[in-house]
């Protein structure tokens, strides 16, 4: 059958979106959120960083802070903050402020999983008039918000230990609020939001003295728009997919100049595109069933990035290979004078 090419490159366009969804944390990025926090941070960490390029990195706090290195809430090979429930440790995560609520539409999108039936707050806004904007209330475990003066339920109960998808979306053209739980619409409203430029807290109220989160706390995003329907369907769904660069690595980490080291990766099958930086490029042909390593022997500490890209895609990582240069050391002429060598 003949296919007009104008058809042909529509239904190329179509194909992927008919493929699985992207790992659960390129779907967030390319949705642009203003802060994502991954909580991918291993233990002694102090500082929760943004994976969006926009660098709001936000910061553990608390007399012990949340616990690191714990198994993520997503198909990805990531960790996730443990929070201890405990009054006294008062664990917990600090945003930069990223928006007032009155002034901008807004999407605050979590995973959690509780191991109690306590009121627990999520994500709250600092300051006079931020709010406890995602929590778990000791009502039936209901999911909720309170903005805007009042509660705003989700009508759905968080079981414990459960994992859930939470997405509290406001749109400040409607003034209308929808809750989606685990990719649901279970309810909305309207509400005009109090205005304040707190950071937000996660995991604990604002007062430091209650709601404290016992359980499992993964990928908190900020967008300063409101995600649709559509797209937090596909978050959702990309919670179970495999992702798509598993590894990364190099060996040695550290060389004698001269020397060479190993750049090996291990990526999903779907991965259409991949690419080292330095001006490597393309290293798919290096690649055999997911599986390749190619030798670099750089002359000084160098940083390489692997992209690997999927139709609906892209992920990176990215490994430094230090290297021991010599010791610059300055020499002589036969005249003893020193020359400009290094
Ligand atoms: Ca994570
Ligand atoms: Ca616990």
């Amino acid at each position: 059958m003949k296919v007009p090419n104008s058809c042909q490159s529509l239904l190329l366009l179509l194909a992927p979106i008919a493929a699985s969804a992207a790992p659960y944390s390129v779907e967030v990025l390319a949705d642009n959120p203003v802060a994502f926090y991954r909580l991918s941070e291993t233990s002694g960490a102090t500082v929760a960083l943004d994976s969006s390029p926009n660098g709001n990195h936000a910061t553990f706090v608390g007399t012990a802070f949340p616990t690191l290195g714990v198994t993520g809430l997503t198909e990805e090979a990531d960790t996730a903050a443990e929070f201890s429930g405990s009054s006294t440790s008062k664990s917990r995560i600090l945003t930069p402020p990223l928006f007032n609520p009155a002034l901008t539409s807004f999407t605050i999108e979590a995973l959690f999983k509780t191991d109690a039936t306590s009121q627990q707050a999520v994500v709250q806004q600092d300051g006079g008039k931020g709010r406890t904007l995602f929590f778990i209330s000791s009502s039936n475990n209901d999911i909720r918000s309170f903005l805007g003066g009042a509660t705003r339920s989700s009508g759905t109960s968080a079981v414990v230990e459960k994992v859930h998808h939470g997405a509290l979306v406001y749109d400040d053209s409607t003034n209308k609020w929808t809750w989606y739980i685990d990719g649901v619409a279970t309810a909305s409203g309207t509400v005009n939001p109090e205005s304040s430029n707190g950071g937000f807290f996660i995991g604990i109220h604002k007062n430091l003295n209650g709601n404290y989160f016992d359980g499992t706390i993964d990928e908190v995003a900020f967008y300063t728009h409101a995600v649709p329907a559509s797209r937090i369907a596909e978050h959702v769904a990309a919670m179970e997919t495999s992702p798509l660069l598993n590894s990364f690595t190099g060996a040695p980490v550290s060389i004698a100049s001269g020397d060479s080291a190993t750049l090996s990766w291990d990526i999903a099958p779907e991965v259409t595109a991949l690419s080292i930086s330095q001006d490597i490029g393309d290293v798919l042909p290096f690649t055999t069933n997911g599986i390749g390593n190619l030798r670099v022997s750089p002359v000084v500490t160098t940083a390489y990035t692997l992209s690997a890209t999927t139709p609906s895609g892209t992920a990176t990582e990215s490994v430094t290979i230090y290297v021991d240069e010599p010791a610059a050391r300055p020499q002589r002429n036969r005249d003893g004078q020193r020359n400009g060598h290094r």
